[in-house]
This record gives C-alpha cells, structure tokens and sequence, in this order.
C-alpha cells in the first residue's frame, strides 16, 4: 500500500467549478461501465489497462522525445511503467487552471487535447486515455522528472488523493507510472508475462529502434527481457518467416513520409507456405479487419504483379493473376500512422480513413515496380509462385465444381459416419467430432439425439502444410467434415449456411488427440477461417482422472481440482483408499459416463477456439510439418516429454 499523505479533499473540493465535477461524473462513468472503455472486465481488460499507459510512453517516442520504456511487474499486484521523455508538464496553465498531469489522468478522452499539439498521432485504446486507467485503478501514482525535480501525485480510483508534490531532485527526465488495477473490477488482477511480452515485441518492431524492457519481478517467475529491433517491421517479418523457407532473402521494404502521415511495409514470401499472413496497424494498434491501409495495398499489388507478368511475357494473353494468387505465401506487414485515425466495425478493428487506401495504393505501385525492376530474379521467384497458385486454384474450382454437381444430383448427401440429430436450426445444434471408433460409439450411445451430433473420423489425415485446396477436397478424412458443417471451404465459405453453431472437437487427453486438435484447428485456420472468427468451434474437455473408492467412480477434470475431489471422496477421517487412474482416452468411458462429464451442456466444460489457439495450432503445424528441419529438431527437443509421433 502506498502511504497516503490525503490532503484535504473536501476543502478542495468546495473550490471546484462545475467543469471539475463534471469531470468527477465522467471516472465515475468509467467505474460503472467499465466494458465500454476497456472491451472486458476479464484478463483482456486487464492489460488493456497497461497498453494503454504504454501506449502514451511510446507515443512520446514517436514525437522524438524517448527512446526506452520499461516495464516492471511487482510482487504486489502492481506494474510500473516508465519512459525517458521529456516528462508530462506539470506546471498550471492559465487558460485552464490546471496542469496536463491533472488533466491527463482526471479527464476522459484526454488524449491529444493539450499541450498545443504536442501529441502529433493519437494512438492509446482508440484514444480513451490515461484517467480510464486511473479510474479503474485501486490506487495509482505518477512521478514525473522534469526541470531537475521530481513532481508526484497520486489517486485512489480516480479521485485525487495527493496533489503535485515535489518529493526530490533529478538530474534525468522521463515519467513513471504505478497502478495496482482495482480487484473490485476484474475478475483476476494477475498480469500474464507472456502477454505483456507478445505485445511489447510487436510494439518493439513497430517502432524501430525503441528499447522495451519487461521484468517480472514475482517471486518464482523473476525474468526480463529487453526488446530493441533496429530494423523495425523488417524484423518483424524476419521474426514471423524464422520457421518457414524465403523465396528471396532480404525481406522488401517499402516506405514513404507525408507531411502529416507515413506508411511501411515489409514483405517476404516462402516456399513452403500456402497462405497469406497479412499483419497492419495504425498507429501501432493492429486492425485485423483490415480496412483502408489493406485495401490499398492488395489492389496495388495485384497490379503490380499483372503489369510485371505481361510484360516480362511470364504472364500470356488473357491470362491474369488475382488478388490470392499474389499473396498466396506472403508474409506482409503494414504500418501506418496518421491524424485522427477513424476505427470502424464492431470491435473497432478496421482502419476507415479513405485516404489511406490512395496513399499506400500509389506507395506500393511505385516503389514495388521499382523493386521488381532492379531485382529482377525476386521478381521472377515471386511471380512464379504466383502463378502456380493460380493454376492450383484454377483446378481446385474445377474439383469444387464436381462436389457441387454431385451435391446436387445426389440432394447434398451427408457423410456416411455421420449420425445427425433431429433438431434442424444450427443455432441449437452441436456437432462432436471425434478420433477414432470407440470412441465415436461411446459419443453415439451417449448424446442426446435430438440436438447433438457426431462425426467420427476414419482414415489418414491430410498434411495441410503441404496441400493446396484442390487436395483438400478429395481428401477421405477432411470431406465429411466439410460436407457435414455444410458450408463449403475456402473462398466458397458461408457462415449462413452452416449446419451447426457449436463445433466440438473431441479428442483423446493424450499426444494423438493433441494432433487431431492442432490437425482441425490448422485445417479451418486455413480453409474455414470464419469459423475460428465466428466463435464457432470448441474443444470437450474430458476429464483427466478417475477417482475410485470402492463402488464410488468420480471423474475430476484437471490436476487443480484433484485434491479438492480426493479429500471430499477420502470422508471425514481421511483414511478412505481412494484410486487414481489418469483417463487415457475418451474409450475409457461408457456412454453414461461421456454425457455426463464431457457432453451434457448442463455439466460439461467447454472450451472456445480463439484466434490464437488457432494460429498457435498453425505456428506448431508449420514447424512439425514445413520443410525445415532444425526448428522441428528445436521443438522437439524442447517438448520431448510429450513423445511426438511424426508420422500421422
Ligand atoms: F499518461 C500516462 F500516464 F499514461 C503516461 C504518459 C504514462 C507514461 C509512462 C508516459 C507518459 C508520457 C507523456 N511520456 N511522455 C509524455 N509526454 C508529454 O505528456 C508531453 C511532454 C511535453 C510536452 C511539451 O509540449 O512540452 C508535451 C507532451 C504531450
């Protein structure tokens, strides 16, 4: 706890002008709702808080001013944030009465409005600013070094709790943030390391040059990392391409500077990749809607290509590439950064300022054509690519064509294996897919009929990493799924049509299940994206021990419930002798035991796919399957104990 030298808060407060209460009501508003200024109340919400006290410390850097941040995770529930700038001014102006610092961390939607301009891009949670996180904050405390001293203040959700105090002399500058988030607000107050850390070293490669230094300083957990990449998104791309093989070396950068905007890109394509990893931010936050930046940039590299194709004569007659085939295997990421960036979309993720379409548009048709011009063997690589995914998807049309002539001569036969349920609207129904024969039995007997589902799947599994589309579709094990879910695949994708709103994977606890997993979740990563983005996919979670003590059986999900479930089951005196058998495989139950564990919605644990389960899946893929050898050798190594089994 800090120690709290309170001033008179109700004297002060009888000064206050009207405006000043006003901007009491608006923390308040924040407190009430805090979903509307953070997205969640739950652990994304939570380091919400810390990007965006990041976010103002970085944005001093763009002006110039900064060149480390530092972040420091305490013992006590508590991150402090620092930056070596120029310090947020703390002296009293005559228009307002009042200093940036007070307005800064007291008034909602501070960001940008002070400081004569001081602020050249706006950039923070799409500008809520500083006092969202004060509000939402137990307590919090800034010092500020400038002018040779140090000036504190400190607040206790929101509401000021010490004035600017000078409490010592300085001879550097910068500012210095703690806050210990309000428990009486989010769910779970612990800062995840790993997360903080992902999005530092984005931060760090969007700005090049910026040194981000994050130290845990939690007892069992002390670790640091100091993040500094001069070559900026350069590295950023390098980073993401360090598994996968380059078609060309260096990786393709891209820049111009306006008078009040500026845009990079950096782009490198590979051999052995089949999609397109597309990444674009403004003003370092990421918009994975895309938006104006992206649109710009695809129709202008379609062009390109079209224009080099013709004529170098790689490309004849009426032959053209469309806007996939010239991604197919890029790794891009696009950076733009502007005055009042307009956040379009539902979750805001989508850049809508139009001109920024024109802008990266006519960056990417100079600058590319020239690149393509003086490195002509690139060129050629790229382009080769380019154009072998368009025959490969010109034959995956065809062999899309016959599906849907079969579809419709046979009246859309659902797969063999597949024991629907009687119910019809995909909002209530559930499909189970499941590894194996016993397994699919045990699901069978165990479902309710009239709205669950269950797809078992037989056969060798398909290596996604090295399959084009057209594959994909002839391919034994993915077809039923495919046909099942109804929706088709790929660029044919429609959500409308899908048969069933909740996709439950269920596999085995054990290295084969695992597989099965990342296998489906890789495969509708690439070819059923909305699916994954929709929310529509989940993994059962069976449970992972059986408890016996005589005639009683009690399944327990997971180690964190196990002490709890042995000492219930031991009785009073703790003597009881109670079984424990790790649950190797969902076989290892009977119908009765599978719904009642792992498939009645009144009991069952579900787990939602998200994205990044997804592109986690993905990245594991990439490296057990993709043609390099020593990341796979890496990862192997490391995860030795799990026994991976290579050849599924
Ligand atoms: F706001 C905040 F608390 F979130 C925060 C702000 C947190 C951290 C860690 C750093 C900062 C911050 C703000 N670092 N640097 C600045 N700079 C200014 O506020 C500033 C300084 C000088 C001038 C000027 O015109 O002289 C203008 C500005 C905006």
């Amino acid at each position: 706890m800090p120690e709290e030298t309170i001033k008179n808060i109700n004297g002060e407060l009888e000064d206050y002008d009207a405006s000043h209460i006003q901007v009491l009501e608006g923390l308040e508003a924040v407190r009430l709702r805090p979903g509307m200024y953070i997205g969640s109340t739950s652990s994304s919400g939570l380091h919400h808080l810390v990007y965006e006290i990041v976010d103002n410390a970085i944005d001093e850097a763009l002006a110039g001013f900064c060149d480390e941040v530092s972040l420091v995770i305490h013992n006590n529930g508590t991150i402090t944030i620092t930056d070596n700038g120029r310090g947020i001014p703390v002296d009293v102006q005559e228009q307002t009465g009042t200093s940036a610092l007070e307005v800064v961390f007291t008034v909602l939607h501070a960001g940008g409005k002070f400081g004569g301009g001081g602020y050249k891009v706006a950039g923070g949670l799409h500008g809520v600013g500083a006092s969202v996180v004060n509000a939402l904050s137990e307590w919090l405390t800034v010092r500020v070094h400038r002018n040779g001293q140090i000036h504190e203040m400190k607040f206790s959700r929101g509401d000021i709790t010490q004035y600017i105090t000078v409490v010592g002399e300085t001879n550097k500058s910068g500012t210095e943030v703690t806050f210990k988030p309000d428990a009486e607000v989010f769910d779970d107050c612990t800062f995840s390391y790993e997360v903080l850390r992902t999005r530092m070293r984005e931060q760090a490669f969007l700005n090049g040059g910026l040194r981000i230094t994050l130290r845990d300083e939690r007892e069992g957990h002390e670790t640091e990392d100091s993040m500094c990449y001069e070559g900026g998104i350069k590295e950023f791309v390098q980073y993401i391409t360090r598994n996968k093989t380059p078609l060309h070396d260096n990786v393709v950068y891209l820049s111009e500077e306006r008078s009040d905007s500026t845009a990079e890109i950096a782009l490198q394509y590979c051999g052995d990749v089949y999609n397109e990893f597309l990444l674009s931010f403004a003003n370092n936050i990421n918009t994975p809607d895309g938006g104006m930046h992206e649109t710009g940039f695809k129709a202008a590299l379609t062009r390109v290509f079209n224009d080099y194709g013709k004529k170098t004569n790689m490309l004849k007659g009426e032959d053209k590439l469309s806007g996939e085939d010239c991604r197919e295997g890029i790794t891009a990421i696009i950076s733009v950064r502007l005055m009042d960036a307009q956040f379009e979309g539902q979750t805001k993720s989508k850049l809508g300022n139009s001109e920024m379409r024109s802008f990266v548009d006519s960056l990417v048709a100079e600058k590319l054509s020239t690149y393509f011009e003086e490195n002509p063997s690139v060129a050629r690589s790229i382009l080769d690519k380019a154009i072998t995914a368009s025959r490969a998807r010109e034959a995956a049309r065809k062999a899309r064509e016959n599906i849907r002539r079969k579809n419709a001569l046979e009246g859309m036969a659902l797969p063999g294996k597949l024991a629907d349920c009687n119910e019809a609207s995909p909002e209530l129904t559930e499909l189970y897919i499941v590894e194996g024969d016993s397994a699919g039995g045990s699901a069978k007997g165990g479902r309710d009929s009239r709205f669950q589902a269950i797809l078992p799947l037989f056969g060798k599994m398909l290596n996604v990493e090295k399959a084009r589309a057209a594959k994909v579709y002839g391919n034994e094990k993915l077809t039923p799924v495919i046909t099942a879910l109804g929706a088709g695949i790929g660029e044919d994708f429609d959500e409308a049509k899908l048969r069933y709103h909740k996709v439950i994977l269920m596999a085995d606890a054990d290295v084969d299940g695992s597989h099965i997993r990342t296998l489906l979740l890789t495969f509708f990563f690439r070819f059923m994206r909305p699916l994954i983005e929709g929310g529509y996919v989940y993994a059962a979670q069976p449970p992972l021990f059986k408890l016996t003590r005589g005639k009683t059986i009690r399944w327990v999900l997971d180690e964190k419930e196990l002490d709890a479930a042995l000492a219930e089951m031991r009785g009073e005196d703790g003597k009881g002798r109670v079984d424990i058998t790790r649950n190797k495989g969902l076989g290892e139950m009977d119908a009765h035991e599978l719904w009642d564990t792992t498939m009645n919605p009144e009991t069952r644990v579900l787990k939602r796919i998200e994205m990044k389960d997804a592109i986690d899946a993905d990245e594991i893929f990439t490296i057990l399957m993709g043609e390099k050898v020593e990341p796979r050798k890496e990862y192997i190594e490391k995860y030795a104990k799990y026994a991976i089994n290579l050849d599924m």
